[in-house]
């Protein structure tokens, strides 16, 4: 038994965690949390993380959660698996932190609001998705123009940001939208799907479904 766990759902954002940890290549244990049987509201699960979400991380006797407070500690830990760019200074170092973050509250509340619309009204979720969408659609645009010119965020260098933002895409294209409109998009989509990191979470998140008889809703492509 691993000194660290993972506490994961397929498909969720716990991707993102998950992606980081096998870009650092320690050993870590992974618990599956369903979240389709509501297995994060259950008291055992509550009494490791109170919000009741996906990921958490134990370490030791100690838990934390947030996906940026994952990376964040990850690379203070492990810095040379580059989770985060060099810094040359402290605005450097805030900067790469300010990337993370933006993911984390502009790109990541539009996966929800695109894949879970019903949490945002008591009426037509239409209008919800195509907001979302809406929105998608302007950040996209800059994105593609971004990776016309480069493979990865920060350039030559993979870092735990491609990881976030594969999972922002997958949670885009997971429900059917395709980014056709988007080629540099597309392209950066198939690099993210190649790098190692991210390849080895697929497929560990493959082995796990299986172990745990999970299936997809028909709508939903891995
Ligand atoms: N800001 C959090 C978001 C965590 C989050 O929203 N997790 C979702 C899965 S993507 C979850 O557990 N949802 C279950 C629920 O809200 O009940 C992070 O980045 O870690």
């Amino acid at each position: 038994m691993a000194d660290t766990t993972l506490y994961f759902f397929p498909l969720s954002c716990a991707r993102v965690a998950m992606t980081a940890l096998e870009q650092v290549g320690i050993d870590y244990d992974v618990s599956v949390i369903n979240l389709m049987a509501h297995g994060q509201k259950a008291p055992e699960y509550l009494a490791i993380n109170p919000v009741g979400k996906v990921p958490a991380l134990k370490v030791g006797d100690e838990v934390l959660t947030e996906n940026v407070a994952i990376i964040l500690y990850l690379d203070e830990l492990y810095p040379e698996a580059k989770l985060l760019p060099p810094a040359t200074g402290p605005i450097d170092r805030a900067r790469a932190r300010a990337d993370l973050m933006w993911v984390a509250t502009v790109l990541h509340p539009l996966v929800r609001q695109l894949r879970a619309p019903k949490h945002y009204t008591t009426g037509d979720t239409a209008p919800v998705s195509d907001n979302a969408l809406e929105e998608f659609g302007h950040h996209f645009a800059e994105l593609d123009a971004k990776f016309a010119t480069r493979d990865w965020w920060y350039g030559a260098q993979w870092a735990a940001i491609d990881g976030y933002l594969a999972w922002i895409l997958s949670g885009f294209t997971s429900v059917g939208n395709k980014l056709d409109a988007f080629p540099a998009l597309a392209g950066y989509v198939q690099r993210l799907h190649a790098h190692p990191a991210y390849a080895r979470m697929f497929a560990k998140e493959g082995e796990l479904m299986e172990q745990q008889g999970l299936t997809l809703p028909p709508h939903v492509v891995r």
